[in-house]
Formats: C-alpha cells, sequence, structure tokens
C-alpha cells in the first residue's frame, strides 16, 4: 500500500464565483466576472454564475456532503464583492455573515478551513478604477484581507492570498479570455506585479493582525516546462516558458526579485516604471507556505507561432493522453515541480491546493457514474506526490479540485472537474466512482496502487 505521513491533510477544494450563485442576494456587489461573462462570445452558450451550483443557499448540504465523504479540510474562496460591493468602504454584514455561517458549520462538522482570499471575482467597482493596473488596488486588497482576518481569524487558521495570479494577469489582460478581458502582454507585467505586492502586504498585515498560530500562503499554478528535442534550442525556449510561467511568480514571492533574463527580454518594451523601491522586500515577506495547483505539463521549441510566438517559443503537444481540457496528463510532471521547488526555493511547506481532471462522464442508468479516467489520474498524481515526500519534499497536503461540477469560466457549464456530479436542471449532487475511491483513500490514509 502506498502510505501517506499520518498527518498528511485530505482536502477539496471550489470557489467563490465557480459554485456560490446568489449574485445578486444580500448585498452583493457585482464583481467582473458578472460583467464579463455577458460580453458576447466570451463565454461558451452565454453562461454565467448567477445561480452556478446554488451553494449559497445548499451550502449546509455541501458540507454534510463533505463530511461524508471523510475529507478533513476544505479549500474555498470569498468573494470580495459580497464583503465589500463596491471593492472599499463599508462592509456588508450579510455577505460576511454567509462565510460566518460556512465556516460554522465547517467547523461544526471538524473540517478545516483554508480560506483563499481572492479567486479571480474582483468587484467591478475595482475594475472601474483600473483594477490590478492601478497601485491603489494593492491597499483595497489589504484592507479587505484585514477586515476578514479581524472578523474570521479566530476560526480560520489557514488563508490563502492569491489564487493563480498568472492566469489573473496573463488570461485577465493580455489573452482576453478571462475578466477583464484587456488584450496587451506590458499589462498583464503590470498587473501581475501589483497582485503580487498585494499578496505581500496582505501577509504582512497577516503577521500583525491575523489570527496568531495561523498560517498564509499563496497558490501558484505550476506548469513544468520541458524542450521538445534535447538540444540548446529546445531548452532555451523551455527556460523562456518557464521564465514567463512559473519564475516571474515564483521569484518575487520566494527570492525577492524578478528572474533576470526575463526582465532582460522583457525590457525590450518595458520600462518597468510601475516597480517602487522596496516593491521586492513587500513581494517576498515571509510565508508560511506555498499553494500549488498542478495540472499538466508545457513542452517547448523554438518558434513564432502561438501566443508566445513573440518571444520566440511554441509549445506543442507531445501524444500524451489527455483530458477533456486537452490538457496532457504527466504525474512525472509534478514529482518535477515540487522537486524543483525544494531545490530551487528552499524547504518551504508545500500544499497541493488543486489538482483534477475534467472528463465527459457518463451517467449509468443505475445512477452511477464511473468515472475511472478521473479516478486514474487522481491515484498517479497521488503516487507523484507520495514520490515527492519519499524524495524529501515539504508536502503537507493535497486538495482536490473540484469538490462537485462548477462553472469552469470561458467554457461555461461544459467542463466536469467535480468528484460530485451536479444536475444542472435541479442541481441535485451524486459522489462519483472517484469520490467514493478518494473517501477509501482518506480512510486508509493511503491505497493500493492499480497504475
Ligand atoms: O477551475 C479552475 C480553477 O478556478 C483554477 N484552477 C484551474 C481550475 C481548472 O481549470
Amino acid at each position: 500500500m502506498i502510505q501517506f505521513p499520518k498527518d498528511f491533510i485530505w482536502g477539496t477544494a471550489t470557489s467563490s464565483y465557480q459554485i456560490e450563485g446568489a449574485v445578486k442576494e444580500d448585498g452583493r456587489g457585482e464583481s467582473i466576472w458578472d460583467r464579463f461573462c455577458r460580453i458576447p462570445g466570451k463565454v461558451r452558450n452565454k453562461e454565467n454564475g448567477d445561480i452556478a451550483c446554488n451553494h449559497y443557499h445548499l451550502y449546509d448540504d455541501d458540507v454534510k456532503l463533505i463530511k461524508s465523504l471523510g475529507v478533513q479540510s476544505y479549500r474555498f474562496s470569498v468573494a470580495w464583492s459580497r464583503i465589500f460591493p463596491e471593492g472599499t468602504g463599508k462592509p456588508n454584514p450579510k455577505g460576511l455573515d454567509f462565510y460566518k455561517r460556512l465556516i460554522n458549520s465547517l467547523l461544526e462538522n471538524e473540517i478545516e478551513p483554508l480560506l483563499t482570499l481572492y479567486h479571480w471575482d474582483l468587484p467591478q467597482l475595482l475594475q472601474d478604477k483600473g483594477g490590478w493596473m492601478n497601485r491603489d488596488m494593492t491597499d483595497y486588497f489589504t484592507d479587505y484581507a484585514t477586515y476578514l482576518y479581524q472578523e474570521l481569524g479566530n476560526q480560520v487558521k489557514k488563508w490563502g492570498t492569491h489564487n493563480e495570479p498568472w492566469v489573473v494577469s496573463y488570461k485577465g489582460y493580455s489573452l482576453g479570455n478571462a475578466a477583464p478581458g484587456y488584450v496587451d502582454f506590458r499589462s498583464h507585467l503590470k498587473a501581475s506585479h501589483h497582485l503580487l505586492l498585494s499578496h505581500g502586504k496582505a501577509a504582512q498585515a497577516f503577521r500583525e493582525l491575523g489570527p496568531k498560530g495561523g498560517e498564509i500562503g499563496i497558490t501558484l499554478n505550476i506548469e513544468p516546462t520541458y524542450p521538445l528535442e534535447d538540444n540548446e534550442e529546445c531548452k532555451k525556449a523551455a527556460a523562456i516558458k518557464d521564465g514567463f510561467s512559473n519564475r516571474w511568480f515564483l521569484d518575487p514571492v520566494l527570492k525577492g526579485s524578478y528572474p533576470q533574463d526575463m526582465v532582460d527580454i522583457y525590457s525590450k518594451f518595458e520600462t518597468f516604471d510601475y516597480i517602487k523601491d522596496g516593491d521586492f522586500e513587500v513581494m517576498s515577506s515571509p510565508t508560511d507556505f506555498l499553494g500549488v495547483n498542478y495540472y499538466s505539463i508545457s513542452t517547448n521549441k523554438p518558434g513564432t507561432q502561438g501566443e508566445l510566438g513573440f518571444l520566440g517559443v511554441e509549445s506543442v503537444k507531445t501524444g500524451k493522453p489527455v483530458t477533456f481540457m486537452d490538457w496532457e496528463v504527466e504525474p512525472q510532471g509534478l514529482v518535477d515541480t515540487l522537486q524543483r521547488i525544494k531545490a530551487d526555493y528552499g524547504d518551504i511547506p508545500v500544499y497541493i491546493t488543486e489538482n483534477g481532471a475534467a472528463y465527459e462522464d457518463q451517467v449509468d442508468e443505475d445512477g452511477t457514474i464511473n468515472d475511472e479516467d478521473r479516478r486514474a489520474y487522481i491515484e498517479m498524481h497521488l503516487k507523484a506526490c507520495k514520490d515527492a515526500i519519499d524524495a524529501g519534499v515539504n508536502l503537507k497536503g493535497y486538495y482536490l479540485w473540484s469538490l462537485m461540477d462548477n462553472f469552469e469560466w470561458r467554457y461555461g457549464y461544459s467542463k466536469r472537474f467535480g468528484m460530485v456530479r451536479v444536475d444542472y436542471d435541479t442541481l441535485k449532487r451524486t459522489p462519483k466512482n472517484s469520490a467514493l475511491w478518494y473517501k477509501t483513500v482518506i480512510e486508509a490514509n493511503g491505497f493500493n496502487q492499480t497504475k
């Protein structure tokens, strides 16, 4: 049996806009995703999070569901615009009350909350002030974080600042396929700077005003990059892709600087005049853990086509099996990622804050969902976690993405990541076979390897 350390944490994860619904209830303000979903052509079938999984009303049942699966910790995010409908200023007690009720329910069921402050749903009124392009956002974010530390810190000990700032800045400000939908690479660079600065400021505020004995960290999506062929050109392409996707975020947070090779490349079109003295010190304020979201790998060669053609990099598929997202399945990439973090950034405690897969699930006549492809994906990645632990990585826990099927951003409801199926007509939840298997893993703190 593959056995995990005694104190390993078994979790699952969601985010506010993807599951809550109730977007106009109890004083919640508009978020950038409410607005983005209304722009024609941005989200499949004009879908949106208006109802989503109706978790806002069904949260108590959802907590019972988490409990019934034996899950020990639940990672969720707070919708900033429920707490501060205008982004700043006057808090909304009804919005706060929802999270208090959710957290109480979790604690009553002995499920540890891991609260993420920002999982992409910025209050629209802050976007109207420039969003993450505006340096003031770093103070607004810190005020919002501090308010929650004070209101919820007695009950919540594990806190995350941002989820995947690369997605927020690159997809939101450069590719334009996530909210707010801008298309300008330089805006991505500026937005990413302010996101990481806001992380550092919120981490500093946590030390002063956060719960004693609490933990704070940031979640980065890491996609390990490999050369297509074993030659210098491909290795260089892989290094640039790594600098663009991974090191641009890891380095400021864990080393206190941007990677010089990327600064040299970007300096051809960017002056970085928005970087102020002392920023790197703030960005690299000590944190207690690093959250890693891992899904897939990237394989690279020199080229001028595609998204990063302007940097001389082309990412290609290598023929490995893919999930319904068209992401290649490669568990070794997770081992490499975790070992690399330890080698390059030190022995910081790590949680896998997301890992999982979308597949085209079939519901059998008797109502069961035999999602063997997802189960196998999870098993292989848990094996990768164990390999990394055996190699000395300080991996503390694993949060399966996702508790239930939900709004998968620009893909709407077409991509199902849940271990629990959501019937979008009735909103009924049905654990898939992967969830029943995950329950046995948690009970045994391990599993018999089949893959
Ligand atoms: O659904 C997303 C989540 O919001 C952030 N990480 C990746 C998941 C799957 O795409």
